[in-house]
């Protein structure tokens, strides 16, 4: 199969001197997207802590000892609030996380009821569930799932100095019967594990790379969690990260871009840096899963200056709906 992006093409870009790299990647930005609108889901995690694999990262491993409050399978009316708070402040996709290493069949029917009841709020739906069968991912499909989560996290030859309970291929396998069933695809990865500037090369071609790359990228800086086993990481340099998204903005020019964990300990000039080169989609909410995330309130202050908006009323915006909405309402304040 001829590659979209070869380790040659790839690593040129990586060279490129930092202006070069930004005014491309924002042209090219241009050419595909509105830069001045914004994508921004909400995540809630269904089901917390306990689980079986242990990526080094994690504070859901059973592993480690995270100090985390361990939570079984969600009600469903509890999952439905938090749906319905989240479309209330603005956001136009749902994503739903459990520490689970695959789903158990017998968990299946109840997953299946949760996505229609969110699908019924009027929201997109993205669950995040760990491994699928070619099965599983067509009920979920059948059953009104928008998107899956499911990331690669980093090159090949480094993930399994990160995880030793899962191979590489079984992550690429799960994305092949994603893209097989319909549904669309959402994995990206995370900087800072460790890795070096050859394994960013290395993860963001397996990306580009793929038979279609993922219509939503998630780039995740390392939240560093005590007692986890990467909780004394290098701090990863701002512009080392921005260099990333502008890179995956050059390499997947459709895709969009998610500025996902790490934002909590970004200043404002790093994330509209991130927003400039082509991040095009956040996590709205004070909670990613399990750690924080930048305030609702901070997030508003920064869409205002940057004059940002959401994209869900792209095309509907009306004097009526407008006045209705939370978002809105704030950022017009
Ligand atoms: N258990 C499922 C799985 O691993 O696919 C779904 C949930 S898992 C928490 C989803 C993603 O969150 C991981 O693939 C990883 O990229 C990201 N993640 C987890 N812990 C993180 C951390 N400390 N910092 C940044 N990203 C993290
Ligand atoms: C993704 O790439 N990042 C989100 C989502 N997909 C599921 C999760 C980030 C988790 C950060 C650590 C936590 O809050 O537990
Ligand atoms: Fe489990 Fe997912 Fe955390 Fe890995 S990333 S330990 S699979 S919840």
């Amino acid at each position: 199969m001829k590659l979209r992006w070869t380790l040659e093409k790839t690593k040129k870009l990586f060279k490129k001197p930092f202006f070069d790299l930004i005014y491309e990647a924002q042209t090219i930005h241009r050419k595909n997207f509105n830069p001045n609108i914004i994508q921004i889901s909400t995540l809630l995690s269904i089901k917390t802590g306990l689980c079986p694999e242990d990526c080094k990262y994690c504070p859901q491993s059973s592993r480690y000892s995270t100090h985390l409050k361990n939570k079984p399978l969600l009600d469903k009316n509890k999952i439905l609030k938090a749906a319905k708070k989240a479309k209330k402040i603005g956001a136009s996709r749902f994503c739903m996380g459990a520490a689970w290493k695959n789903p158990k069949e017998r968990d299946m029917p109840y997953l299946e009821k949760i996505i229609k009841k969110v699908k019924k709020l009027g929201l997109e739906t993205c669950m995040t569930l760990g491994e699928l069968t070619e099965k599983q991912a067509k009920k979920l499909k059948n059953a009104g799932l928008d998107f899956y989560n499911h990331n690669i996290d980093t090159s090949k030859n480094f993930y399994s100095k990160i995880i030793s309970t899962r191979t590489y291929q079984s992550r690429l396998n799960t994305l092949n019967n994603i893209r097989n069933s319909g549904m669309k695809i959402c994995s990206g990865g995370i900087i800072g594990l460790g890795e070096k500037i050859q394994d960013r090369i290395e993860f963001l071609m397996e990306l580009s790379n793929l038979p279609k790359p993922p219509e939503s990228i998630p780039i995740n800086m390392l939240v560093k969690i005590p007692g986890t086993p990467l909780e004394k990481n290098k701090k990863v340099n701002a512009f080392d990260f921005i260099k990333i998204i502008a890179i995956s903005r050059i390499m997947m020019p459709k895709s969009y871009i998610r500025l996902s964990a790490g934002r909590e300990k970004m200043n404002f000039q790093t994330q509209a840096m991130c927003f400039m080169v082509g991040a095009n989609s956040i996590f709205y909410g004070c909670k990613l899963l399990t750690t924080k995330n930048q305030s609702e309130k901070k997030d508003i202050k920064l869409f205002k200056k940057l004059n940002l908006k959401p994209e869900k009323f792209k095309f509907k915006l009306n004097k009526k709906n407008y006045k209705k909405k939370f978002f809105y309402n704030a950022l017009e304040k």
